[in-house]
């Protein structure tokens, strides 16, 4: 295996400086949405230094996800966050497409058409705003929120969601080895990941996107950026 593109932070002294450092920083976590920006910089070879952040814990550690001065970067005290020069990221959306911006070369926006692409658009609009969100649901309702904020009801209607997100999915996928294109994109990436995290999450999935994780994590620079978070 090749070893990550990725620097992995250890020194706490280090976490927040540098702001100017020519590499980008990604503050991350190991099971989260980080892992979708993590994956994006290993495909593009591009050089970076990985930060864990530790989410739910004394905000006076300095790795918190609500120490003073990680919320200086990310307001919300979530992860993850893309740090490159000046440009302070803190969408993995927008955090994946500067990636894929960065280095073209690497194929994650797909050599489409107008029309292709607006699929692509789509497809990640789909992602984001029907597929994970029942997920994240469920993640919100059973540890995130608050516990005087938490819904039990709200993990059944998650599962009802997802499912009706699966059926549109199936529609607009059509069966096809790659989400757009014939090549491996930023879609393929994202399905792949929402659908690592609804597997952890004992979502019902029907074995062709079981398959889908499968394939798309077996792909080198997964296998690295996976290495980067053990
Ligand atoms: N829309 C944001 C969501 C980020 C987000 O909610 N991240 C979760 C981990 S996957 C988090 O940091 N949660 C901490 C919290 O809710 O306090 C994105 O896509 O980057």
């Amino acid at each position: 295996m090749n070893r990550p593109n990725g620097v992995a932070l250890k020194q706490h002294h280090l976490l927040f400086q540098e702001r100017k450092h020519d590499r980008m920083k990604l503050y991350g976590m190991a099971q989260s949405r980080s892992f979708r920006a993590l994956w994006a910089l290993e495909e593009t070879g591009l050089e970076y230094e990985y930060v864990g952040i530790k989410l739910f814990v004394d905000p006076a550690q300095s790795e918190a996800a609500q120490n003073p001065d990680y919320l200086a970067l990310n307001s919300q005290g979530k992860v993850p966050t893309l740090v490159d020069g000046d440009l302070v990221l803190t969408e993995s959306i927008a955090i994946v497409n500067y990636i894929a911006r960065k280095a073209p070369e690497c194929g994650l926006l797909p050599n489409v058409d107008m029309v292709g692409y607006a699929h692509h658009d789509e497809l990640i609009a789909f992602v984001l705003a029907e597929l994970e969100q029942p997920l994240w649901s469920n993640g919100k309702h059973r540890f995130a929120l608050p516990e005087e904020q938490r819904i039990p009801q709200m993990l059944e209607t998650a599962k009802f969601e997802f499912a009706k997100a699966l059926h549109t999915l199936d529609h607009l996928l059509g069966g096809n080895e790659f989400a757009i294109g014939g090549q491996f994109s930023l879609a393929d990436l994202l399905l792949a990941h929402t659908f690592n995290w609804a597997i952890r999450f004992e979502f019902d999935v029907p074995a062709r996107y079981v398959e889908l994780r499968d394939r798309h994590y077996r792909r080198p620079a997964a296998v690295r950026a996976m290495a980067v978070i053990e």
